[in-house]
């Protein structure tokens, strides 16, 4: 009896390391597959700042400009510069970029090798899309920020939490 007793006392405490082991092992390999995936996501998202600075390159040599803003936007811009929630709420520009990158033929196939998840609200061919047009998004779903400024044009992406102004943030280099 005595025996079963401790048996049973010592299978509980051995079934008690082996269960903290599995938690410590699988926390483990949780966070070395979560960094992974950051790290995937980040090097993706270089990528695809790589092909609209390559657009934009093409879109400057055509036009000797830079594809740009719409004026009022940019005259909001500049009167709420400190504004944090300005870029969430004129992040949508992005679709004037693309629009601008789509007018020419160079951009337009060097925006075909986005990452078809990036580019958002695409008409399929032969098919109205009401007012809606493409837009930009990054790796993690969200409008990517376009700053069309007098050197070469910036853009932000609000990063893995979505949020633009964060530690997380990926600028375009
Ligand atoms: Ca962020």
């Amino acid at each position: 009896m005595r025996r079963a007793k401790h048996s049973l006392g010592f299978t509980l405490v051995e079934l008690l390391v082996v269960i903290s082991i599995v938690i410590a092992l699988a926390t483990i390999v949780w966070k070395a597959n979560a960094g992974l995936a950051t790290r995937n996501a980040l090097q993706t998202q270089q990528r695809v700042f790589d092909v609209l600075g390559d657009a934009v390159a093409a879109y400057l040599e055509v036009y000797s400009d830079y594809p740009s803003q719409p004026e009022t936007l940019q005259v909001v811009m500049d009167a709420f510069k400190d504004e944090i929630l300005l870029r969430d709420r004129i992040a949508g520009d992005s679709e004037v970029l693309y629009e601008m990158l789509d007018s020419l033929m160079d951009s337009r196939h060097l925006l075909s090798r986005l990452h078809t998840g990036c580019v958002t609200d695409l008409p399929r061919s032969g098919e109205s899309n009401g007012n809606s047009k493409p837009e930009i998004r990054d790796v993690w779903g969200t409008v990517l920020f376009y700053q069309s400024t007098t050197s070469f044009p910036l853009f932000i992406s609000a990063g893995p939490d979505r949020r633009f102004d964060t530690a997380d943030d990926v600028r375009s280099k």
